[in-house]
């Protein structure tokens, strides 16, 4: 369930603009010369360096890269030093044993470069065509050494480098075969708890320890619990249903705090499942039913405002393969594929306790894009072992991946967590909250 902060201001560095204080000076020494022309800052220039490969100096498999002296605008000199490494070493340099992947075939392929929380978030155009080779490991080293450190060397403060194509970081970084790093504008989903139906316990982080928010919302006897980000500010917050005479109505909250719903509304029967997520990609998550017909067949009924009224979207996905059985199928919810767009999936549980996930990335009939068990250590049939799937971005990539929370008895709930959509081991293990808690995830 992502979503997408406003970009903070663009920070980059400036060189001092000395020129514009000269007249100050002048003025203070009284030497009377006002006749010099205004400096022109557009053509002010600084000296930068950017960073190439030279086997006669270092590996270059290993990262090592040489700098040679660039001059550039010195209004933006981190742009300036990026377009110069993109336009590739001078045939002098190259002469004299410097290498780069870059060119004057990919020179101007500079999207935009900006500072965010000390990262430096570059924007390339699509560079696969046109260095195919650069995706092996010792060109992915070269690559990254030869970028990275240009950039941090021309950006002022900052720690890190992001890379992206066209926008979409996950491109980039499956080209080099790399596993995304979190994205500085994705915050990270994180564990909540839900106690006694109206008690929230929200930590910020994906470990055992305290909460670090606490409040009441709802009433011991609402039915579902939900953590959403309704008002699309970048903040999940509580939602509950509530039967009255038999019908669900969605008690929604913009706050994570007590108080009165800032929207209610009846949408779906009393028997649906309810699910909510960011349907047509604009920030906001909004309700959507799963309801089960008799057969098992999972029907889902979604739209994309908070009020009641018909389904903008109904179509069947998934199935309960063992209906009115245990183990159950679980609706979920998630950004499987990282588009910004939340679609739908289903957990089902299998009598030798394994969690299949079945999960699509559109809202709408069809097979499911991912298949896999994760998870494959379930025991159903009363209360001592409770599982349940959960759904989060749990290293803030921007895209969901599954977990499960396994309880039983006097244990603290332990929390399966794992990054990719796939079968595997799991990325997070910790303990948190109480046997029979509800247990969401929240942004
Ligand atoms: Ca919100
Ligand atoms: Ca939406
Ligand atoms: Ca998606
Ligand atoms: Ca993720």
């Amino acid at each position: 369930m992502r979503t997408r902060p406003l970009l903070s201001a663009i920070r980059t560095r400036r060189a001092v603009p000395w020129l514009v204080l000269l007249p100050l000076l002048l003025a203070a020494t009284g030497s009377g010369v006002d006749e010099d022309p205004p400096a022109d800052p557009a053509s002010e220039t600084v000296e930068v360096e950017i960073y190439l490969s030279n086997d006669t100096l270092g590996d270059p498999c290993t990262g090592k890269v040489f700098p040679v002296p660039r001059t550039v605008a010195a209004d933006d000199p981190l742009t300036g030093a990026l377009e110069a490494l993109l336009a590739g070493p001078t045939d002098a340099e190259r002469d004299e044993g410097y290498w780069s992947w870059f060119s004057d075939e990919t020179e101007g392929m500079l999207r935009s470069v900006e500072i965010v929380d000390g990262t430096v978030m570059v924007d390339l155009e699509d560079l696969r065509p046109v260095i195919p080779n650069a995706s092996t490991s010792c060109g992915s080293s070269i690559l990254l050494s030869q970028l990275g450190t240009t950039a941090l060397a021309a950006a002022e403060g900052a720690s890190s480098v992001f890379y992206m194509i066209e926008g979409d970081h996950l491109v980039f970084y499956e080209w080099l075969q790399l596993g995304p790093p979190g994205h500085p504008l994705i915050d990270a989903s994180n564990p909540a708890i839900v106690r006694h139906g109206n008690q929230w316990y929200l930590r910020d982080s994906l470990t055992g320890g305290p909460a670090t928010t606490t409040f009441y919302y709802g009433r011991s006897g609402d039915s579902q619990h939900m953590l959403c980000d309704w008002n699309g500010d970048g903040t999940q917050t509580p939602g509950v249903i509530r039967l009255i005479d038999g019908r669900p109505n969605w008690l929604l909250r913009n706050t994570q705090s007590g108080g009165s719903a800032d929207h209610s509304f009846i949408y779906g029967r009393a028997d649906d499942r309810a699910v909510c997520g960011d349907w047509n990609g604009d920030g906001q998550q909004t309700p959507g039913v799963v309801r089960e017909r008799a057969d098992g067949t999972y029907v889902w009924h979604l739209h994309s405002w908070l009020r009641g009224g018909a389904a903008g979207v109904s179509f069947e996905f998934g199935q309960d393969q063992y209906p009115g059985e245990l183990p159950p199928a679980w609706p979920v919810v998630g950004d499987w594929n990282g588009n910004g767009y939340d679609s739908v999936g289903i957990v089902q549980g299998h009598p030798d306790g394994q969690l299949q996930w079945q999960l699509r990335d559109a809202t709408d009939a069809g097979a499911p894009d991912w298949d896999f068990v994760y998870y494959d250590g379930a025991i159903w049939g009363d209360h001592i072992e409770r599982h349940a799937p959960i759904v989060g971005d749990w290293n803030g990539d921007g895209r969901d991946g599954p977990g499960v929370t396994r309880g039983s008895g006097a244990v603290s709930p332990q929390w399966l967590l794992r990054n990719d959509p796939s079968a595997g081991f799991a990325d997070q293990d910790f303990r948190y909250g109480r046997h029979m808690d509800i247990t969401l995830s929240w942004r």
